[in-house]
Formats: C-alpha cells, sequence, structure tokens
C-alpha cells in the first residue's frame, strides 16, 4: 500500500505505534477466525463482524484513562477487545460456551464486564445512546471526572431518542463523547440513501454541542480528535460528537448477501485505506520497526486468536440449571 500522509501530529513513540498495529491486528485476525467458527456452525444466531473499522476504537481507547466507561452496538467484538476484555472469554461467549463472559447466555451482542466497563453490546439500533448519557449522568452525580464512549451507526444517527439524548446531554452538561462511527451503510443502504445531510457531526448545532468529522481509517487522527474530546468532556464543558469516518470490509452481519455495493469498492478500501497496513508502513519506513519485528507481533497475536478459539471449543455448554441465574440483578449488585 502506497503510504499516506496522516493528518494528526506525528509525535507518536515507537512503542506507542506498535501498540496500536498490536491492538488493531488482534481485533482483525480475532474477527476473521470468529468468521471461520461461525462457517463451522460453532457460532450461531447474530454475528456483526468489526473488519475495517479497528482504527475507530483503537484510536478512541488511546485517550481513555481507568474507570472511563464504553457502551455500543451489537458491532461490539472490537470495542471489547480494545477495552483490555479477555479474548478466550469473548470467543466462549459467541460460541455460545460457559467459559463466556455472559456464561454462553448472551452470544455476541450480550456482553459486559464490569471490571472494564464495557456496558454492551445492544441489538436495537441507537438503544445504547440515552443509555450511554445515563452512565455519564452517574459520574457527573458522582463528581468523579469519569467520561463515557457512546458509540453508535450512521444508520442509528437518524433515531429520535439520539436527539432527545443530546438535548438532555447538553442541558445537564453530561461529560459523554458521541462517536458515530460511520461506517457508510447501514444494513444494505448507503448513506446518501438515507441521510438527508452528509455531515453528520453537525447535528448537535441546535443544541450546542461541538462536534467534528474524523478520518477513522487513521488512527493517530482518531487518537488526536479523542484526545481533544475527552479534554473537553473531562473539564466539566459538556457531550461532544465525533462523526469517524470508516468502511466495514465485509458484510453487515454474517448472513448480508453484499448485493448493494460493488466488490471493487471494497477492494479499493481495503488496498489504498487499510488502517493496519497505515501504521505498518509508518512502522516500516520510520525505522522503528523491522519485518521481523512485525512478524513477531503477528505470530504473538495470532497465538492469542488460536488460543481463544480452543478455549472456545472446549468450554463446555451451559448447564440447564443456569437457564435461571443472572435473571435478577443482586441486591448490592
Ligand atoms: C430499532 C431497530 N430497528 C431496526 C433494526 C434492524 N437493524 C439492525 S442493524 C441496522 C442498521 C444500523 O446501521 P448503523 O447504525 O449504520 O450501524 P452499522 O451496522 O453500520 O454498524 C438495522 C436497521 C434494529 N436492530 N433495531
Ligand atoms: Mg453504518
Amino acid at each position: 500500500m502506497a503510504a499516506r500522509k496522516t493528518q494528526a501530529k506525528t509525535n507518536v513513540s515507537a512503542e506507542e505505534l506498535k501498540t496500536y498495529y498490536r491492538d488493531m491486528l488482534l481485533i482483525r485476525r480475532f474477527e476473521e477466525k470468529a468468521g471461520q467458527l461461525y462457517g463451522m456452525g460453532l457460532i450461531g444466531g447474530f454475528c456483526h463482524l468489526y473488519i475495517g473499522q479497528e482504527a475507530v476504537v483503537v484510536g478512541l481507547e488511546a485517550a481513555a484513562e481507568e474507570g472511563d466507561k464504553r457502551i455500543t452496538s451489537y458491532r461490539d467484538h472490537g470495542h471489547m477487545l480494545a477495552c483490555g476484555m479477555d479474548p478466550n472469554g469473548v470467543m466462549a461467549e459467541l460460541t455460545g460456551r460457559e467459559g463466556g463472559y455472559s456464561k454462553g447466555k448472551g452470544g455476541s451482542m450480550h456482553m459486559f464486564s464490569k471490571e472494564k466497563h464495557f456496558y454492551g453490546g445492544h441489538g436495537i439500533v441507537g438503544a445504547q445512546v440515552p443509555l450511554g448519557a445515563g452512565l455519564a449522568f452517574a459520574d457527573k452525580y458522582l463528581d468523579n471526572k469519569r467520561v463515557t464512549f457512546t458509540y453508535f451507526g450512521d444508520g442509528a444517527a437518524n433515531q429520535g431518542q439520539v436527539y432527545e439524548t443530546f438535548n438532555m446531554a447538553a442541558l445537564w452538561k453530561l461529560p459523554v463523547i458521541f462517536v458515530i462511527e460511520n461506517n457508510q451503510y447501514a444494513m444494505g443502504t448507503a448513506q446518501a440513501r438515507s441521510t438527508s445531510t452528509q455531515d453528520i457531526y453537525t447535528r448537535g448545532e441546535p443544541f450546542g454541542i461541538p462536534g467534528e468529522i474524523v478520518d477513522g481509517m487513521d488512527v493517530l487522527a482518531v487518537k488526536a480528535a479523542s484526545e481533544k474530546a475527552v479534554k473537553h468532556c473531562r473539564s466539566g464543558k459538556g457531550p461532544y460528537i465525533l462523526e469517524v469516518k470508516t468502511y466495514r470490509y465485509r458484510g453487515h452481519s454474517m448472513s448480508d448477501p453484499a448485493k448493494y455495493r460493488t466488490r471493487e469498492e471494497v477492494q479499493k478500501m481495503r488496498e489504498e485505506r487499510d488502517p493496519i497496513e497505515h501504521v505498518r508502513e509508518l512502522l516500516l519506513t520510520g525505522k522503528h520497526a523491522t519485518e521481523d519485528d512485525l512478524k513477531a507481533i503477528d505470530k504473538e497475536i495470532k497465538d492469542i486468536v488460536n488460543k481463544s478459539a480452543d478455549f472456545a471449543k472446549e468450554s463446555p455448554e451451559p448447564a440447564l440449571e443456569e437457564l435461571w441465574t443472572d435473571i435478577y440483578a443482586e441486591a448490592d449488585a
């Protein structure tokens, strides 16, 4: 891939670049493996892969601090891995096994981690947006200087509840970053066919919420925008909108025949804008890493992912009695 100039400041260390490379590659390889297991019938139900969008969550997480929260839609495996959840637990949940984050009872769209402040995984389009504002409300109330990353898609951005949430978040100056992952399609509908204004980031204007557009195929640009948004929120100035332009290489879900776009369109993105190749180029041309260093990282990631698949296959299915647990919250939960 031809080297491309990043819009963001490039005062980034070799170690940081390697971390982003590793984190994005983990998501890519994990999702490829999930796709394979789905094909083998080991994963059932819905499964929405994040391949192509890796720089979004990795760039956003680069500005997060311990205690910050995140909540997202059903396209959620990347977010879980990026905030440090265990690949074994995520893969085992995908295969519906006891070792999964929801003991095999939730599947792809319904995983949570209190420890990593990951609040799901939501199958109803846009449902996580008011919930994200609620999480931020709790932090504001506790005055703990935490921020909540609330992710949603370009399609979800057309929902009414998003604007009710914008109003309340602005009114109460909630520390919430609304991250619109604009991958240009909502299922099979291109943004131009569904969305009256193409610049979704301007939709906070009537509420006084600042917004900006970000190149979501460039992890450094995403990181720089994330730092700005986080600073704004943490200092008590209220919500911030980031419209992150990205692209998904795979179908909407595993059952998408993808008739709404050409193979050439996808191929062109892969060849010219791939976020992982971009960092690989930066590492090599900046002499921050050798081909051998990168091969070692590739192997390390492959091992983690293979181990997660083995764990997921070996973990037993949940016992029947498990059906009656985790229905009501514990009193002290
Ligand atoms: C309330 C509701 N309406 C419709 C659906 C069906 N549906 C699932 S995903 C989706 C498209 C959402 O697209 P977008 O917000 O752009 O997210 P992406 O899948 O591109 O990440 C739709 C219409 C749903 N799950 N919930
Ligand atoms: Mg979309």
